[in-house]
């Protein structure tokens, strides 16, 4: 099997929301979708995205310059191509956008392996169960309120999610973290998993103070409390809590996750499916917290990366994080809160090309 050609679009789901009520996911919803087409008359999906607008054009051709020189190559050569892509980026540490670009790449091949295979990507992974836990995320912003918290935390539980995450960082006094946090808690019930996001947003002193004040709350974990590059801070803050250490999702390429593994940095290994270069890498990373007797779980793109979790002996959970969701025709199917995914040969998702003709960007 040869590629033979390629296609790639814009798309602005955060179009589709209200910047003054989500302003982040409307900001950072932008997508470069991409399908790559075989001489078996086979096709593959992919995208690239979670960027600002201003960077989508660049994205695009980064894509474009990338899948221009695949062109001849075997869709199932994953790993040489993957590394073939990512010289062209330059020696040394992963590039941003080219580490991106490339694992839209990565994607598409995975879903042409599957459908050349005529099995689930999950499956070809080595999977065998098609349910994987996973979590609300997208919902429960830093500026919200207690009240506001606990409101919409029961619309999420009466929705069938089991478990959910929200956002802390942004109040002067830890008390008052800890107080947004009981109103979400008191709302949801004991029988519903938190988890809580800092993006980096502590130091040390605050994460070990604040994080020992939420325990009371049972948190499922706590996740990116300090700057993710500090592997020995948060060494300190995994060893003074009870609650896991959640962090990786900032990370590019495949070796900060040996590091902060190494290092004791980390509980629960968080990798992002863009930023690590692709399945062919999410795999990998997978494996390595593995071998460290670690958890992992997805970052973003819950279409895609619940086939790796449900592929991983040490997957977790999923983030079910929604910004993505209108560039298909398929929705993601839960039950009791868990996701069920389709046995459709590949990745079991198509685009929805009228949609993304309606979210094309401003600019
Ligand atoms: C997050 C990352 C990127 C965009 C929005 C939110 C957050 C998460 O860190 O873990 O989902
Ligand atoms: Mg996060």
């Amino acid at each position: 099997m040869k590629i033979t050609s390629y296609r790639t679009q814009v798309a602005s789901p955060g179009k589709l929301l209200d910047p003054s009520v989500e302003p982040i996911a409307a900001r950072g919803a932008n997508f470069v979708t991409l399908e790559v087409q075989t001489d078996a008359g086979i096709e593959g999906i992919g995208y690239a995205g979670f960027v600002h607008p201003a960077i989508l054009k660049a994205l695009r051709e980064t894509v474009n310059a990338l899948a221009d020189s695949i062109m001849g190559e075997d869709p199932n050569a994953v790993e040489a191509i993957s590394a073939q892509l990512l010289d062209l980026g330059g020696h040394g540490a992963p590039a941003g956008m080219v580490t991106s670009a490339a694992a839209a790449i990565d994607l598409a091949l995975w879903d042409i392996r599957g459908k050349a295979a005529g099995l689930p990507v999950f499956r070809l992974l080595g999977g065998s169960s098609n349910t994987v836990r996973a979590y609300a995320s997208g919902y429960l912003w830093r500026n919200y309120s207690g009240d506001m918290l606990a409101a919409k935390g029961e619309e999420l539980v009466a929705s069938g999610f089991r478990a959910m995450k929200f956002r802390m960082g942004a109040e002067e006094r830890p008390e008052a973290e800890v107080s947004r946090m009981r109103s979400l808690r008191e709302a949801v019930g004991d029988g519903i998993d938190l988890m809580v996001d800092i993006n980096q947003g502590w130091d040390v002193d605050r994460s070990i103070r604040v994080g020992r004040a939420m325990e009371e709350c049972g948190l499922f974990w706590l996740e990116d409390p300090i700057h993710h590059q500090d592997y020995g801070g948060l060494a300190q803050i995994a060893a003074a809590l009870d609650t896991p250490i959640a962090t990786g999702e900032y990370h590019y390429g495949l070796a900060p996750f040996a590091h902060m593994l190494e290092r004791g940095s980390v509980d629960i290994v968080m990798v992002d499916l863009l930023r690590v270069g692709g399945i062919t890498h999410w795999m990998k990373a997978a494996h390595l917290a593995e071998a460290f007797n670690k958890p992992v779980v997805s970052h973003l793109a819950p279409e895609f990366l619940a086939h790796c979790v449900a592929a991983s002996p040490n997957g977790l959970i999923v983030e079910h994080m929604p910004w993505a969701l209108p560039l298909f025709k398929e929705e993601i199917r839960m039950v009791d809160g868990d996701i069920v995914l389709s046995e459709s040969p590949g990745l079991g998702l198509s685009f929805d090309q009228d949609a993304i003709r309606r979210l094309q960007p401003e600019v």
